[in-house]
């Protein structure tokens, strides 16, 4: 079983996630998913909108997706891949090359992101909407 890992916040879910996700699970034939915990969101400076316990109920519920686990920290990356027998490391471009210390540990890919949508943006957009 060739089994894939990615990591993020997924936060307010869209189709720029859903994209990444599909196609990260078509590398293998199980996909792991690091969520970040909202303790770690902190550290990234980043603050989801939704808590942690959601975010992993609406990934758990996508077909592409096969097991969430939290993601706390930077450094973790090594040893889930060790721990869970990885063998393709999955992110999107706008990581391209920050990760490549894991190619000792397993294949890297990373991913085009899918143009203009972004949960930030979104927020942005519906504070807009409401505005008017
Ligand atoms: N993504 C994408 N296209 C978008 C938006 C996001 O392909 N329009 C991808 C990102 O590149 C990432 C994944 O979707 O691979 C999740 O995005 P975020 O939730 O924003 O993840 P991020 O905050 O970048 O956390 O240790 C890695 C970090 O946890 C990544």
């Amino acid at each position: 079983m060739k089994k894939v890992i990615t990591y993020g916040t997924y936060d307010l879910l869209h189709e720029g996630h859903i994209n990444l996700l599909k196609r990260a699970r078509a590398l293998g034939d199980y996909l792991i998913v690091g969520l970040s915990t909202d303790e770690f969101n902190a550290l990234k400076h980043k603050e989801a909108f939704l808590p942690y316990a959601q975010r992993k109920i609406v990934l758990e519920s996508i077909k592409y997706v096969d097991e969430v686990i939290p993601e706390e920290n930077w450094e973790q990356k090594i040893s889930d891949i060790k721990n869970n027998e990885v063998d393709v490391f999955v992110m999107g471009d706008d990581w391209n090359g920050k990760f490549d210390e894991l190619k000792e540990f397993c294949e890297v890919v990373y991913l085009p992101r899918t143009p203009i949508i972004s949960t930030t943006r979104l927020k942005e957009d519906i504070v807009n909407k409401v505005k008017k």
